[in-house]
């Protein structure tokens, strides 16, 4: 039996840096990645058999655990009715239709294969319903890995953002602004200035990829008022709070606190695929007709709505939408949080943290984050020291302290002790 080390040596000299998504490289924390050979409800085993409590879910999607019955019964009767056609399916139409049950606001979606092809179809509708070519994104916020989404923020406000990764050329993101998550001041001058040039706002309703921020309430109405008063759509970017936070999403909890709040299109991905490589993106009936074939908006693909991901997908939207599904994983994702935070208090470590449906953060600080800023002000050596002491004691934490974790139904009270006596071990070492 091959140790994690040799797979990992094996691993980087046929795929780059080992790793097929670099997150997983564990860079942010060190140390060696663990290959996975096998996951059950809450629990992954490693290469060399070690079992952890998973608090990653595959980044989302494993909502109901591992290995859940139903959904495995869906997939193999799927797979055993074909692969894939490239022709349309009558699964396509029901997950459409379940997706449209649960999300106010959606007319219609298309289906795509991840959260980036999702995120990126979604700014080339917007850009081509508008005919604009501005955007905004905000610091912190990760919408994939599309070229014109992949921004830091300009030097000064309003400034066009320059590009993360090497191989984007200025022009492609010089239409990109990038504000900070949260700043009232730098939106309004940025729609003074600039509103009618904007094709599109996109956000992450709850940033998972500053581990856990939320965008205020008087923040997200006022982006909801700049954005209808200057005809720019706003995005909602689901992948990871979609289906994870609430069953009608983030969104849903906005319009609880911002009457009439929905965004214009939203992004949805991870839960909706239940593991397998699916995600969405939809709005109204009237912007998504611009798409291709009924508008001038192209979007395609091979294995878009493929019938064992949308099997997969609506046996997962099955399970998720049974009567008492959130309140229960809710209660067990705060259990967690407010676990960790009274362990931190009795270890006089600074601790705090958040969750909202099964999806949760915690920083090593005083007080909770409130941009990307102060994000990456907290305490990552204190992060990585305790990341490695969990996963020494069998509890498997995102790899980065900017990263989410996120809870299963499959954990229960004996899974949410038992990561609570490590961290209390961890938080004294
Ligand atoms: P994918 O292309 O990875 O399916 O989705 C991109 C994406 C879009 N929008 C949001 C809000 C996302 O969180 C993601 C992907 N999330 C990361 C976790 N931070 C996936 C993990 C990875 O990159 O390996």
């Amino acid at each position: 039996m091959p140790t994690n080390e040799q797979l990992y040596a094996r691993a980087q000299r046929v795929i780059p840096g080992g790793v097929n998504s670099p997150v997983r490289a564990f860079r942010a924390v060190g140390g060696t990645p663990r290959f996975i050979q096998r996951a059950q409800g809450a629990y992954l085993v490693d290469a060399e058999g070690r079992r952890y409590i998973d608090y990653i879910g595959s980044w989302g999607p494993m909502i109901l655990g591992h290995g859940h019955p139903a959904v495995l019964e869906a997939v193999a009767k799927a797979a055993a009715d074909g692969l894939s056609f490239g022709a349309p399916t009558e699964r396509e139409i029901e997950l459409a239709e379940a997706l449209i049950g649960h999300v106010p606001g959606l007319e219609q979606v298309r289906l795509v294969s991840s959260g980036t092809e999702a995120g990126m179809s979604a700014l080339r509708l917007a850009r081509g319903a508008t005919g604009r070519s501005k955007i905004v994104k905000f610091e912190g916020c990760y919408h994939g890995h599309a070229d014109a989404l992949l921004v830091k923020a300009g030097s000064g406000l309003a400034t066009f953002g320059h590009p993360t990764s090497a191989g984007v050329p200025a022009e492609v993101v010089k239409h990109t602004l990038v504000l900070e998550y949260n700043h009232l001041g730098q939106l309004e001058e940025t729609f003074a200035t600039q509103g009618g040039e904007i094709a599109c706002v996109m956000i992450e309703p709850i940033a998972g990829n500053m581990n856990f921020v939320r965008a205020s309430v008087p923040f997200m109405a006022r982006l909801r008022e700049l954005c209808t008063r200057h005809g720019a759509l706003l995005v909602f970017d689901e992948v990871m709070t979609g289906f994870r936070v609430a069953l009608g999403g983030a969104q849903s909890l906005y319009a609880r606190q911002i009457p009439g709040f929905r965004p214009d299109m939203s992004v949805f991905g991870k839960v909706i695929g239940g593991g397998m490589p699916l995600a969405a993106f939809g709005g109204s009936r009237d912007v998504m007709s611009q798409l291709a074939p009924l508008g001038p908006v192209y979007q395609a693909g091979t294995l878009s709505g493929n019938p064992v991901a949308t099997a997969c997908g609506l046996a997962t939207l099955k399970e998720i939408a049974r009567p008492g599904f959130y309140e229960a994983l809710s209660a067990r994702t705060r259990a967690l949080v407010g676990g960790l935070e009274e362990a931190a208090r009795e270890a006089g470590v600074p601790l705090v943290g958040d969750s909202e449906g099964g999806m949760f953060g915690f920083f090593f600080a005083p007080a909770l984050p409130q941009n990307y800023g102060a994000v990456m002000a907290t305490d990552a050596a204190r992060f990585n020291r305790f990341f490695h002491a969990m996963l020494d004691r069998g509890v498997y934490l995102a790899p980065a302290m900017y990263e989410a974790g996120f809870v299963s139904a499959a954990h229960g009270a004996e899974e949410i002790a038992a990561t609570l006596h490590a961290a209390g071990e961890a938080l004294r070492g």
